[in-house]
Protein backbone atom coordinates (compact mmCIF):
# COMPACT_ATOMS: atom_id res chain seq x y z
CA UNK A 1 0.00 0.00 0.00
CA UNK A 2 1.39 3.55 -0.82
CA UNK A 3 2.23 5.42 2.36
CA UNK A 4 1.41 8.95 2.04
CA UNK A 5 2.48 12.37 3.87
CA UNK A 6 -0.64 12.25 5.69
CA UNK A 7 -0.85 9.10 6.90
CA UNK A 8 2.86 8.48 8.00
CA UNK A 9 2.27 11.46 10.20
CA UNK A 10 -0.65 10.66 11.34
CA UNK A 11 0.79 7.38 12.47
CA UNK A 12 3.93 9.16 14.14
CA UNK A 13 1.30 11.22 15.83
CA UNK A 14 -0.73 8.49 17.23
CA UNK A 15 2.52 7.06 18.84
CA UNK A 16 3.17 10.52 20.41
CA UNK A 17 -0.48 10.38 22.10
CA UNK A 18 0.43 6.63 23.41
CA UNK A 19 3.30 8.10 25.10
CA UNK A 20 5.66 6.01 23.21
CA UNK A 21 9.22 7.95 22.91
CA UNK A 22 9.17 8.15 19.25
CA UNK A 23 12.82 9.16 18.37
CA UNK A 24 14.38 6.62 20.79
CA UNK A 25 17.19 4.30 18.58
CA UNK A 26 14.95 1.72 17.94
CA UNK A 27 12.45 3.84 16.13
CA UNK A 28 15.32 5.50 14.00
CA UNK A 29 15.40 3.03 11.74
CA UNK A 30 11.39 2.33 11.77
CA UNK A 31 10.35 1.58 8.05
CA UNK A 32 7.62 3.99 8.26
CA UNK A 33 9.51 7.11 9.32
CA UNK A 34 12.14 5.97 6.95
CA UNK A 35 9.90 5.90 3.68
CA UNK A 36 9.24 9.40 4.05
CA UNK A 37 12.08 11.17 5.53
CA UNK A 38 14.74 9.43 3.39
CA UNK A 39 12.02 8.95 0.53
CA UNK A 40 15.18 9.02 -2.19
CA UNK A 41 16.75 5.57 -0.59
CA UNK A 42 13.33 4.09 -2.33
CA UNK A 43 15.18 5.02 -6.24
CA UNK A 44 15.70 2.31 -8.19
CA UNK A 45 19.31 3.23 -8.61
CA UNK A 46 20.28 3.76 -5.44
CA UNK A 47 21.75 0.88 -4.31
CA UNK A 48 24.06 1.46 -7.42
CA UNK A 49 24.62 5.10 -6.50
CA UNK A 50 25.44 5.02 -2.93
CA UNK A 51 27.61 2.05 -3.94
CA UNK A 52 29.83 4.25 -6.57
CA UNK A 53 30.19 6.58 -3.36
CA UNK A 54 32.90 4.21 -1.73
CA UNK A 55 34.87 3.66 -5.03
CA UNK A 56 35.87 6.89 -6.14
CA UNK A 57 33.80 7.07 -9.41
CA UNK A 58 35.74 8.82 -12.29
CA UNK A 59 33.58 12.28 -11.45
CA UNK A 60 32.39 13.00 -15.17
CA UNK A 61 30.50 9.53 -15.85
CA UNK A 62 28.14 10.37 -12.94
CA UNK A 63 24.75 10.63 -13.85
CA UNK A 64 22.87 13.33 -12.97
CA UNK A 65 19.94 11.04 -10.68
CA UNK A 66 23.16 9.75 -8.93
CA UNK A 67 24.74 12.56 -8.42
CA UNK A 68 21.03 13.46 -6.57
CA UNK A 69 21.17 10.52 -4.82
CA UNK A 70 24.32 11.65 -3.53
CA UNK A 71 23.67 15.35 -2.49
CA UNK A 72 20.71 14.04 -0.60
CA UNK A 73 23.12 10.70 1.51
CA UNK A 74 25.45 13.92 1.97
CA UNK A 75 22.36 16.03 3.62
CA UNK A 76 21.08 13.07 5.76
CA UNK A 77 24.78 12.16 6.57
CA UNK A 78 25.37 15.74 8.49
CA UNK A 79 21.79 16.51 9.43
CA UNK A 80 21.76 15.64 12.97
CA UNK A 81 24.89 17.08 13.93
CA UNK A 82 24.69 19.76 11.21
CA UNK A 83 21.71 21.16 12.27
CA UNK A 84 22.43 22.48 15.53
CA UNK A 85 25.89 23.98 14.30
CA UNK A 86 24.48 25.68 11.29
CA UNK A 87 21.34 27.04 13.42
CA UNK A 88 24.15 28.41 16.18
CA UNK A 89 25.62 29.93 12.66
CA UNK A 90 22.75 31.23 12.04
CA UNK A 91 21.79 33.16 15.31
CA UNK A 92 24.79 34.83 15.70
CA UNK A 93 25.55 36.00 12.20
CA UNK A 94 25.48 39.66 11.34
CA UNK A 95 25.32 41.11 8.00
CA UNK A 96 28.94 40.81 6.26
CA UNK A 97 30.00 38.06 8.52
CA UNK A 98 30.61 35.88 5.65
CA UNK A 99 31.92 38.52 3.24
CA UNK A 100 35.82 37.70 1.71
CA UNK A 101 38.18 39.63 0.47
CA UNK A 102 37.43 39.40 -3.83
CA UNK A 103 39.37 41.23 -6.34
CA UNK A 104 41.80 43.55 -3.95
CA UNK A 105 38.43 44.97 -1.99
CA UNK A 106 38.72 46.14 1.73
CA UNK A 107 35.65 45.20 3.59
CA UNK A 108 35.52 48.83 4.35
CA UNK A 109 35.36 49.78 0.62
CA UNK A 110 31.94 47.87 0.09
CA UNK A 111 28.08 48.32 0.98
CA UNK A 112 27.34 46.09 3.93
CA UNK A 113 23.45 46.70 4.52
CA UNK A 114 22.03 46.21 8.25
CA UNK A 115 20.09 43.32 7.51
CA UNK A 116 21.19 41.43 4.50
CA UNK A 117 17.53 40.85 2.41
CA UNK A 118 16.19 36.90 1.73
CA UNK A 119 13.40 37.23 -1.77
CA UNK A 120 11.17 34.01 -1.35
CA UNK A 121 9.36 34.77 -5.47
CA UNK A 122 7.89 32.08 -7.39
CA UNK A 123 4.04 31.19 -8.53
CA UNK A 124 1.08 31.34 -6.29
CA UNK A 125 0.41 28.56 -3.98
CA UNK A 126 4.00 27.07 -4.56
CA UNK A 127 4.95 27.26 -0.58
CA UNK A 128 6.41 30.51 0.16
CA UNK A 129 4.28 31.69 3.15
CA UNK A 130 4.96 27.90 4.01
CA UNK A 131 8.75 27.75 3.59
CA UNK A 132 8.72 31.34 5.78
CA UNK A 133 6.44 29.52 8.91
CA UNK A 134 8.84 26.40 8.56
CA UNK A 135 12.19 28.99 8.82
CA UNK A 136 10.24 30.28 12.05
CA UNK A 137 9.69 26.65 13.00
CA UNK A 138 12.98 25.72 12.24
CA UNK A 139 15.68 29.12 13.05
CA UNK A 140 13.28 30.78 15.46
CA UNK A 141 12.70 27.90 17.33
CA UNK A 142 8.49 28.75 17.46
CA UNK A 143 6.87 25.46 17.16
CA UNK A 144 4.31 25.55 14.82
CA UNK A 145 3.08 28.95 15.71
CA UNK A 146 2.32 29.99 11.62
CA UNK A 147 3.47 33.41 11.53
CA UNK A 148 2.29 34.33 7.49
CA UNK A 149 -0.93 33.08 6.21
CA UNK A 150 -0.76 30.61 3.92
CA UNK A 151 -3.58 29.71 1.04
CA UNK A 152 -4.76 27.21 3.04
CA UNK A 153 -8.33 27.87 4.32
CA UNK A 154 -9.46 25.81 7.36
CA UNK A 155 -11.60 23.59 5.18
CA UNK A 156 -8.03 22.31 3.68
CA UNK A 157 -9.22 24.09 0.25
CA UNK A 158 -6.28 25.53 -1.17
CA UNK A 159 -8.16 27.45 -4.00
CA UNK A 160 -9.62 30.00 -1.66
CA UNK A 161 -7.50 32.72 0.14
CA UNK A 162 -8.54 33.28 3.54
CA UNK A 163 -8.36 37.22 3.21
CA UNK A 164 -8.71 38.75 -0.05
CA UNK A 165 -6.14 41.09 0.99
CA UNK A 166 -3.70 38.30 2.46
CA UNK A 167 -0.62 38.69 -0.30
CA UNK A 168 -1.48 41.85 -1.65
CA UNK A 169 1.28 42.87 0.36
CA UNK A 170 5.08 42.07 1.00
CA UNK A 171 6.05 41.14 4.39
CA UNK A 172 9.45 41.39 6.17
CA UNK A 173 9.94 38.30 8.74
CA UNK A 174 12.69 38.51 10.99
CA UNK A 175 12.81 34.41 11.39
CA UNK A 176 15.13 34.35 13.88
CA UNK A 177 12.95 36.32 16.12
CA UNK A 178 16.00 37.84 17.48
CA UNK A 179 16.23 41.70 17.40
CA UNK A 180 19.78 41.54 16.09
CA UNK A 181 18.96 39.38 13.45
CA UNK A 182 21.26 39.81 10.31
CA UNK A 183 18.59 38.74 7.37
CA UNK A 184 15.35 39.16 7.14
CA UNK A 185 13.43 37.24 4.78
CA UNK A 186 10.28 38.74 2.24
CA UNK A 187 7.57 36.59 1.53
CA UNK A 188 6.17 37.87 -1.74
CA UNK A 189 2.83 37.71 -4.07
CA UNK A 190 2.77 34.69 -6.41
CA UNK A 191 2.74 35.18 -9.59
CA UNK A 192 -0.66 33.60 -11.55
CA UNK A 193 -0.03 31.67 -14.49
CA UNK A 194 -2.54 34.89 -16.46
CA UNK A 195 -0.22 38.16 -15.05
CA UNK A 196 3.03 36.25 -15.82
CA UNK A 197 4.48 39.19 -17.83
CA UNK A 198 3.22 41.82 -15.47
CA UNK A 199 4.37 39.87 -12.37
CA UNK A 200 8.42 39.78 -14.38
CA UNK A 201 7.98 43.68 -14.36
CA UNK A 202 6.53 43.59 -10.76
CA UNK A 203 9.74 41.16 -10.08
CA UNK A 204 12.30 43.15 -12.11
CA UNK A 205 11.49 46.68 -10.23
CA UNK A 206 11.95 44.98 -6.77
CA UNK A 207 15.11 43.57 -7.98
CA UNK A 208 16.23 46.92 -9.51
CA UNK A 209 14.49 49.41 -6.81
CA UNK A 210 14.08 47.46 -3.75
CA UNK A 211 11.58 46.20 -1.56
CA UNK A 212 10.05 47.37 2.00
CA UNK A 213 7.58 46.00 4.33
CA UNK A 214 4.27 46.46 3.46
CA UNK A 215 4.54 47.54 -0.07
CA UNK A 216 1.38 46.93 -2.31
CA UNK A 217 1.82 44.29 -4.92
CA UNK A 218 -1.07 44.92 -7.02
CA UNK A 219 -1.50 44.37 -10.46
CA UNK A 220 -3.74 45.69 -13.64
CA UNK A 221 -6.01 42.30 -13.29
CA UNK A 222 -6.87 43.42 -9.88
CA UNK A 223 -10.40 44.03 -9.06
CA UNK A 224 -9.85 45.83 -5.83
CA UNK A 225 -12.49 48.53 -4.94
CA UNK A 226 -10.49 50.52 -2.30
CA UNK A 227 -7.17 50.40 -4.58
CA UNK A 228 -6.40 53.88 -4.18
CA UNK A 229 -6.65 53.29 -0.29
CA UNK A 230 -3.83 49.83 -0.55
CA UNK A 231 -1.16 52.31 -2.88
CA UNK A 232 -1.79 55.23 0.01
CA UNK A 233 -1.44 52.64 2.71
CA UNK A 234 2.03 51.46 0.57
CA UNK A 235 3.20 54.88 0.06
CA UNK A 236 2.98 55.31 3.63
CA UNK A 237 5.06 51.91 5.02
CA UNK A 238 7.40 53.49 2.04
CA UNK A 239 8.07 56.30 4.60
CA UNK A 240 7.54 54.41 7.44
CA UNK A 241 9.69 50.88 6.86
CA UNK A 242 13.57 50.85 5.42
CA UNK A 243 14.02 50.28 1.50
CA UNK A 244 16.35 46.99 1.43
CA UNK A 245 18.10 45.76 -1.64
CA UNK A 246 17.43 41.96 -2.82
CA UNK A 247 20.50 40.23 -1.92
CA UNK A 248 19.40 36.97 -2.51
CA UNK A 249 16.51 35.42 -4.20
CA UNK A 250 14.84 32.14 -3.31
CA UNK A 251 12.92 30.64 -6.33
CA UNK A 252 9.92 28.72 -4.58
CA UNK A 253 8.68 25.95 -7.15
CA UNK A 254 5.87 23.69 -6.64
CA UNK A 255 6.90 20.38 -7.83
CA UNK A 256 3.84 19.07 -8.39
CA UNK A 257 2.06 21.74 -10.51
CA UNK A 258 5.33 22.22 -12.59
CA UNK A 259 4.56 18.19 -13.18
CA UNK A 260 1.56 18.40 -14.70
CA UNK A 261 2.09 21.23 -16.63
CA UNK A 262 4.44 19.49 -18.45
CA UNK A 263 2.06 16.75 -18.40
CA UNK A 264 -0.17 18.29 -20.78
CA UNK A 265 2.75 20.17 -22.65
CA UNK A 266 2.34 23.48 -20.96
CA UNK A 267 5.73 24.72 -21.14
CA UNK A 268 5.15 28.09 -19.71
CA UNK A 269 5.46 27.45 -16.17
CA UNK A 270 8.60 26.75 -16.86
CA UNK A 271 9.50 29.51 -19.18
CA UNK A 272 8.22 32.30 -17.07
CA UNK A 273 10.68 30.24 -13.87
CA UNK A 274 13.17 30.42 -16.68
CA UNK A 275 13.02 33.99 -17.06
CA UNK A 276 13.08 34.74 -13.04
CA UNK A 277 16.10 32.84 -12.82
CA UNK A 278 17.69 34.44 -15.19
CA UNK A 279 16.80 37.99 -13.79
CA UNK A 280 17.44 37.22 -10.59
CA UNK A 281 20.88 35.73 -11.58
CA UNK A 282 21.99 38.95 -13.64
CA UNK A 283 24.55 41.00 -11.67
CA UNK A 284 25.75 38.36 -9.86
CA UNK A 285 29.92 38.09 -9.56
CA UNK A 286 30.51 34.18 -10.03
CA UNK A 287 28.51 31.61 -12.06
CA UNK A 288 27.12 29.60 -8.83
CA UNK A 289 25.55 32.71 -7.15
CA UNK A 290 22.74 32.24 -8.89
CA UNK A 291 19.15 32.50 -6.94
CA UNK A 292 18.29 29.27 -4.51
CA UNK A 293 15.89 26.95 -6.06
CA UNK A 294 13.48 25.33 -3.54
CA UNK A 295 11.72 22.75 -4.80
CA UNK A 296 8.64 21.49 -2.50
CA UNK A 297 5.29 19.37 -2.35
CA UNK A 298 8.06 16.61 -3.42
CA UNK A 299 5.95 14.47 -0.75
CA UNK A 300 3.26 14.31 -3.36
CA UNK A 301 5.18 12.69 -6.13
CA UNK A 302 6.59 9.02 -6.40
CA UNK A 303 10.20 8.58 -5.67
CA UNK A 304 10.84 8.43 -9.27
CA UNK A 305 9.05 11.36 -10.54
CA UNK A 306 10.53 13.64 -7.52
CA UNK A 307 13.82 13.04 -8.91
CA UNK A 308 12.52 13.19 -12.53
CA UNK A 309 11.40 16.61 -12.27
CA UNK A 310 13.86 18.25 -10.38
CA UNK A 311 15.99 17.37 -13.38
CA UNK A 312 13.78 18.72 -15.85
CA UNK A 313 13.65 22.10 -14.05
CA UNK A 314 17.12 22.60 -13.22
CA UNK A 315 17.45 21.76 -17.21
CA UNK A 316 14.80 23.93 -18.15
CA UNK A 317 16.69 26.86 -15.80
CA UNK A 318 20.22 26.29 -16.77
CA UNK A 319 20.49 25.49 -13.30
CA UNK A 320 22.49 22.94 -11.17
CA UNK A 321 20.96 19.87 -9.72
CA UNK A 322 22.83 19.73 -6.52
CA UNK A 323 24.38 23.21 -5.81
CA UNK A 324 21.89 25.58 -4.62
CA UNK A 325 18.81 23.47 -5.36
CA UNK A 326 16.96 21.91 -2.22
CA UNK A 327 14.06 19.57 -2.18
CA UNK A 328 11.93 20.93 1.15
CA UNK A 329 8.40 19.85 1.73
CA UNK A 330 7.04 22.70 3.80
CA UNK A 331 3.61 21.60 4.98
CA UNK A 332 3.72 22.08 9.04
CA UNK A 333 -0.20 21.57 8.57
CA UNK A 334 0.01 18.20 11.20
CA UNK A 335 1.34 20.05 13.92
CA UNK A 336 4.83 18.93 14.61
CA UNK A 337 8.49 20.65 14.95
CA UNK A 338 9.91 19.40 11.71
CA UNK A 339 13.35 19.11 13.19
CA UNK A 340 12.14 16.63 15.42
CA UNK A 341 10.93 14.30 13.17
CA UNK A 342 12.56 15.29 9.85
CA UNK A 343 16.12 16.23 10.50
CA UNK A 344 16.76 15.80 6.72
CA UNK A 345 13.90 19.00 5.82
CA UNK A 346 15.45 20.76 8.57
CA UNK A 347 19.19 20.67 7.96
CA UNK A 348 18.46 21.84 4.28
CA UNK A 349 16.17 24.40 5.02
CA UNK A 350 19.23 25.76 7.13
CA UNK A 351 21.61 25.01 4.87
CA UNK A 352 19.21 26.81 1.86
CA UNK A 353 19.48 30.06 4.01
CA UNK A 354 23.27 29.96 5.15
CA UNK A 355 24.15 29.68 1.38
CA UNK A 356 21.90 32.81 0.80
CA UNK A 357 24.04 34.69 3.26
CA UNK A 358 26.99 33.55 1.68
CA UNK A 359 25.20 34.44 -2.06
CA UNK A 360 24.09 38.00 -0.43
CA UNK A 361 27.32 38.49 1.63
CA UNK A 362 29.45 37.90 -1.80
CA UNK A 363 27.46 40.26 -3.87
CA UNK A 364 27.88 43.47 -1.79
CA UNK A 365 28.41 46.72 -3.89
CA UNK A 366 31.53 49.16 -3.90
CA UNK A 367 30.73 51.98 -1.93
CA UNK A 368 30.82 54.98 -3.95
CA UNK A 369 34.14 57.32 -3.50
CA UNK A 370 34.48 60.57 -3.47
CA UNK A 371 36.50 60.28 -6.96
CA UNK A 372 33.25 58.46 -8.21
CA UNK A 373 30.96 60.73 -7.74
CA UNK A 374 33.20 63.45 -9.39
CA UNK A 375 33.49 61.41 -12.14
CA UNK A 376 29.78 61.22 -11.92
CA UNK A 377 29.40 64.79 -11.90
CA UNK A 378 32.21 65.91 -14.70
CA UNK A 379 30.22 62.88 -17.14
CA UNK A 380 26.82 64.52 -16.17
CA UNK A 381 27.97 67.98 -16.91
CA UNK A 382 29.50 67.12 -20.10
CA UNK A 383 26.23 64.95 -20.92
CA UNK A 384 24.55 68.72 -20.47
CA UNK A 385 26.99 70.52 -22.41
CA UNK A 386 27.06 68.29 -25.41
CA UNK A 387 22.65 68.75 -25.14
CA UNK A 388 23.13 73.07 -25.14
CA UNK A 389 25.08 72.57 -28.27
CA UNK A 390 22.77 70.15 -29.33
CA UNK A 391 19.78 72.25 -28.80
CA UNK A 392 21.89 75.28 -30.21
CA UNK A 393 22.99 73.39 -33.53
CA UNK A 394 19.49 72.67 -34.13
CA UNK A 395 18.05 76.21 -33.23
CA UNK A 396 20.24 77.81 -35.69
CA UNK A 397 19.54 75.51 -38.71
CA UNK A 398 16.06 75.61 -38.77
CA UNK A 399 16.59 79.77 -38.60
CA UNK A 400 19.12 78.82 -41.71
CA UNK A 401 16.63 76.47 -43.41
CA UNK A 402 13.70 79.15 -43.15
CA UNK A 403 16.06 81.85 -44.02
CA UNK A 404 17.32 79.96 -47.56
CA UNK A 405 13.14 78.99 -47.98
CA UNK A 406 12.72 83.08 -47.86
CA UNK A 407 15.75 83.73 -50.49
CA UNK A 408 14.45 80.88 -52.54
CA UNK A 409 10.99 82.41 -52.47
CA UNK A 410 11.97 86.32 -53.19
CA UNK A 411 14.38 84.93 -56.64
CA UNK A 412 11.11 83.51 -57.56
CA UNK A 413 8.92 86.34 -57.59
CA UNK A 414 12.01 88.44 -59.16
CA UNK A 415 12.47 85.78 -61.94
CA UNK A 416 8.33 86.41 -62.79
N1 LIG B 1 2.00 18.52 0.69
C1 LIG B 1 2.60 19.69 0.72
N2 LIG B 1 1.88 20.80 0.86
C2 LIG B 1 2.52 21.99 0.88
C3 LIG B 1 3.93 22.09 0.77
N3 LIG B 1 4.26 23.40 0.81
C4 LIG B 1 3.12 24.09 0.94
N4 LIG B 1 2.06 23.24 0.98
C5 LIG B 1 0.65 23.60 1.04
O1 LIG B 1 0.36 24.30 -0.20
C6 LIG B 1 -0.60 25.31 0.01
C7 LIG B 1 -0.08 26.64 -0.51
O2 LIG B 1 1.03 27.03 0.26
P1 LIG B 1 1.37 28.57 0.53
O3 LIG B 1 2.53 28.57 1.45
O4 LIG B 1 0.18 29.35 0.92
O5 LIG B 1 1.83 29.03 -0.94
P2 LIG B 1 2.19 30.50 -1.46
O6 LIG B 1 1.04 30.98 -2.25
O7 LIG B 1 3.41 30.31 -2.33
O8 LIG B 1 2.50 31.35 -0.26
C8 LIG B 1 -0.87 25.31 1.52
O9 LIG B 1 -2.05 24.59 1.72
C9 LIG B 1 0.31 24.58 2.12
O10 LIG B 1 -0.06 23.89 3.32
C10 LIG B 1 4.68 20.87 0.62
O11 LIG B 1 5.90 20.85 0.49
N5 LIG B 1 3.95 19.71 0.60
MG1 LIG C 1 1.68 33.15 0.39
Amino acid sequence: MKLTHGRLLKSLQQRMLSNRHYLNEEEEHDDLSRAMFYWWRSASKFDQCVKLKWELPDISKISPTCKILREMERIAAIASEGLHELRQKLLTYRSGDLWLPIGGLEKTDVEIPAMNTILLVGFKNAGKSSLVNLMYSVLGQSGVIPFTQTSQTSSGNTSVSPSPYASLFMEEHNVLRSPRSGFCVYDTRGFDYGDADEALDQFSRWMTEGVHHGQHCLRSSDCIPDRDALELHSTKCANMFTIRRVNCVMLVINLEEIREAVRIGDMKPLDVLAEVFRMASVGSSTADEHPILILTHGDKLSTEDRIFMRLKICEALGANETNGTYDIVCSTEYGFLPDEIDLVTAYALSEAVYRALIISDRGHLSKTSLHDWLMFLVAWFMCGVGRLFGVIAHFFSSVGEKKKLKWAAQKNKLKW
